[in-house]
C-alpha cells in the first residue's frame, strides 16, 4: 500500500482542546476523537465483539449480505474511498463485490498509521484491489481523492460504523454537506447508522458487564496523563452512561468520585472537580430510517436505497449526490 501525507493531531491542538473542554462554563467536555490512541483503538476492537454491542456485527452483516446489491447501483468504473477505515475488515465485502466487475482502487483515509497498516494486511490480498492510504483528516483526504480520479470514474465514499452518530446533529448535517461539496453529481456515500432501540439495550451496549467500555472511556484520562503530563487519578473517576430521549442519544461521561484538583502541565491548566461532577466524553446519536433520508436531503444527497439488519437495528443507506 502507498501511504500519502502525514497529519497527526499535533500535541498543542490536543492540549488546547483539553484546556477548552475542561474550562468550559457549566458542563465539562472532552472530544471523543481523542479516544483512539493505540490503547483506545485496541479497546474499541474489543468493544466491537462484545455480546452487548451489536452495532459492528450488524454493520458487517449488511455489507456481507448486500454488497452486490449496493455496488450494482453504481455506474462503473468506480473508485472507493473510506473515511476512518479502521482495520478495513467490513470493507472486504464491498471490494470483493466490485472485483467481480472491475479492478478497483481503494483509498482508506485514516488518522491512525497503525490502522492503515492493518488495513493493508486485511485487504491487500484481494487480487484486483490497489490500495492507496491517506493518513489525513477525512475531508482533506477526500478532496485529494476526488481530484485524483480520472474523468468518468464515479466515487463511492464509505462512512460506516455509525461514526456520524458521534457528531452533534447540526455538525452531522454540516459534515455531510462538506462531503457533498467534494463530490460530483452521481457520486455516492454509503452511510452506516445505528437505529433507535430500547433504552435498556442501548445502555447495556455502552456499559458492558466486562467493563471494556468503561476502560475505553477512562483511557482518555490515562492518555491525557501520558501525553500532556497530567495527574488524573483514574480510580477517582467512574464511567457513567445515560440516554437522552429528546436527542435520541447515548451519552458517556466520566464522574468524579470526590472533590479534587487535577493539573495538566502541558495544557497549562489546573482544574477543580466537584464530587459527582462529570466530564461529557461522547454522544452516540441513534436514528430512524426516515431521519436518515431527511438528513441526506438537508445535506445535498438523495437517499437511493436502505438496507436494515434483521437482528440489530442498524441501517446502511446509499446516498447519491444530487
Ligand atoms: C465509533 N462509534 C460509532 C462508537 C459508538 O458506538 O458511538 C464508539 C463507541 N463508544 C462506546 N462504545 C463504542
Amino acid at each position: 500500500m502507498l501511504t500519502e501525507g502525514i497529519t497527526t493531531h499535533p500535541l498543542n491542538s490536543f492540549a488546547s482542546e483539553v484546556r477548552a473542554g475542561l474550562t468550559r462554563e457549566g458542563q465539562k467536555e472532552l472530544p471523543s476523537k481523542y479516544f483512539y490512541d493505540e490503547v483506545g483503538s485496541a479497546l474499541f476492537e474489543v468493544i466491537s465483539v462484545l455480546p452487548e454491542y451489536g452495532l459492528t456485527r450488524a454493520d458487517t452483516r449488511i455489507l456481507r449480505r448486500y454488497a452486490r446489491d449496493i455496488v450494482e447501483r453504481m455506474t462503473l468504473p468506480v473508485v472507493v474511498a473510506e473515511l476512518g477505515s479502521g482495520t478495513g475488515k467490513k470493507t472486504r465485502w464491498i471490494l470483493e463485490a466490485l472485483c467481480s466487475r472491475q479492478n478497483t482502487t481503494y483509498y482508506p483515509i485514516e488518522m491512525s498509521r497503525t490502522a492503515l497498516a492493518r488495513c493493508e494486511i486485511e485487504l491487500g490480498r484481494i487480487d484486483c484491489v490497489s490500495i492507496v492510504g491517506f493518513e489525513r483528516e477525512y475531508l482533506d483526504g477526500l478532496l485529494e481523492v476526488s481530484a485524483r480520479r480520472h474523468p468518468g470514474e464515479q466515487l463511492l465514499v464509505l462512512f460506516l460504523g455509525s461514526t456520524i452518530g458521534n457528531f452533534d446533529r447540526p455538525a452531522a448535517v454540516q459534515f455531510l454537506h462538506s462531503i457533498r461539496e467534494t463530490l460530483r453529481e452521481g457520486d455516492a456515500l454509503l452511510l452506516g447508522t445505528d437505529l433507535q432501540s430500547s433504552v435498556p439495550e442501548l445502555i447495556r451496549a455502552y456499559d458492558d458487564s466486562l467493563g471494556v467500555t468503561a476502560a475505553f472511556n477512562l483511557n482518555l484520562l490515562a492518555r491525557i496523563n501520558r501525553e500532556l503530563d497530567a495527574n488524573f487519578v483514574l480510580s477517582q473517576f467512574s464511567h457513567a452512561v445515560k440516554y437522552d430521549p429528546g436527542e435520541h442519544r447515548v451519552e458517556m461521561h466520566l464522574r468524579s468520585g470526590a472533590e479534587q484538583t487535577v493539573s495538566v502541565s502541558r495544557a497549562d491548566l489546573t482544574v477543580t472537580f466537584e464530587k459527582d461532577e462529570t466530564i461529557w466524553t461522547e454522544s452516540s446519536h441513534k436514528f430512524t430510517p426516515e431521519a436518515i433520508v431527511a438528513l441526506a436531503e438537508r445535506s445535498g444527497f438523495k437517499c437511493d436505497a436502505q438496507w436494515v439488519d434483521r437482528e440489530w437495528p442498524f441501517a446502511q443507506s446509499l446516498l447519491v449526490a444530487a
